[in-house]
């Protein structure tokens, strides 16, 4: 495996960088995470249009531009001889001194590595994924917009491992408010009588790439949906359920907190999303015979 490191492609073995690098003393940088679907880079203009908005944010300038990036990441898939994977993209602030100001720091490290990602069995596709909410909140929008895709993850981490010890893939986690936030590494969604909800960005959701290409694709089953606030007791009683999310995909969610969705099975517009979705992915983005 070859894995990306400012420009040139190093060895696994090969690619470190730093101890001094704040994105590890600090957890200060930004990541994406990128599906590769036969050969497509699914929504890669999305991913780095968020990519450069989270550096703007916590004012970080991307050694590369909008250009340079997708060649980089095309030229890591292409070497690895990748058609199909997950690709890692990561800026740091870059090395600099043991104190918490990022002045003196840099230059940033880009680093891209493409491997495979799977995040739950196969076989939860078809039965369904079973979520339970756990203690730990999502970081309150005003003190780090959730928007920021940084690496910074350990109240997530927290929550997963939460849900883990109690038996759990996945958990659901809540804002400060109460109000449902978001899943570890997915949104979101439910589906109650017709209509289609998800939490509005502002409840402490990341805007998912994912989460737009399925309130697109709703639009295509006309399926009405609306961003909203959601409780707990909204997701107890839905008639179905489901999470979006790069590594997940879409993947059908048929208990919460031991309430059972709908009848416990994948619901049927669910199911359709996951069709259209699959379809979507083959031909949504950046194809790799096509970036030079
Ligand atoms: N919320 C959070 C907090 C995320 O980190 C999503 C939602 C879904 O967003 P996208 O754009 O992927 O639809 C994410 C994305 C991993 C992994 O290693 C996590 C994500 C993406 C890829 C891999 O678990 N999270």
């Amino acid at each position: 495996m070859k894995i990306y490191l400012n420009g040139d492609f190093v060895a696994k073995e090969d690619a470190k960088i730093s101890v001094f690098d704040h994105g590890l003393l600090y957890g200060d940088g930004v990541f994406e995470g990128i599906r590769l679907y036969d050969g497509c880079v699914f929504k890669l203009d999305e991913h780095l249009e968020r990519l450069e908005y989270s550096a703007k944010a916590i004012l970080l300038e991307l050694p590369l531009n909008r250009e340079q990036m997708k060649k980089a990441v095309c030229d890591t898939c292409r070497i690895n001889d990748m058609q199909n994977g997950y690709v890692r993209l990561v800026v740091t602030r870059g090395p600099g001194h043991l104190g918490l100001t990022p002045d003196g720091c840099g230059p940033g490290n880009v680093i891209i590595i493409a491997d495979d990602i799977q995040l739950y069995p196969e076989e939860l596709y078809e039965k369904g994924l079973k979520i339970i909410s756990v203690p730990t909140r999502r970081i309150n929008s005003s003190a780090l917009p959730p928007a920021i895709k940084s690496l910074n993850y350990l109240n997530n981490i927290l929550a997963k491992i939460e849900a883990k010890k109690v038996g759990f893939q996945e958990a659901l986690m809540l804002n400060d408010k109460g109000e449902i936030a978001e899943c570890t590494g997915d949104n979101v969604f439910i589906i109650a009588k017709g209509i289609l909800y998800t939490p509005p960005l502002d409840a402490g959701s990341l805007r998912g790439i994912t989460r737009g290409a399925a309130i697109d694709l709703a639009a295509q089953l006309e399926l009405p949906c609306r961003e909203q606030a959601l409780t707990r007791y909204d997701l107890w009683t839905a008639d179905e359920c489901f999470l979006t999310g790069t590594a997940a995909e879409v993947i059908p969610c048929v208990e919460v907190d031991h309430r059972q969705v709908g009848d416990g099975t994948p619901g049927v517009m669910t199911r359709r999303l996951i069709d259209l979705f699959r379809k979507m992915v083959l031909s949504d983005g950046v194809h790799l015979n096509e970036q030079d």
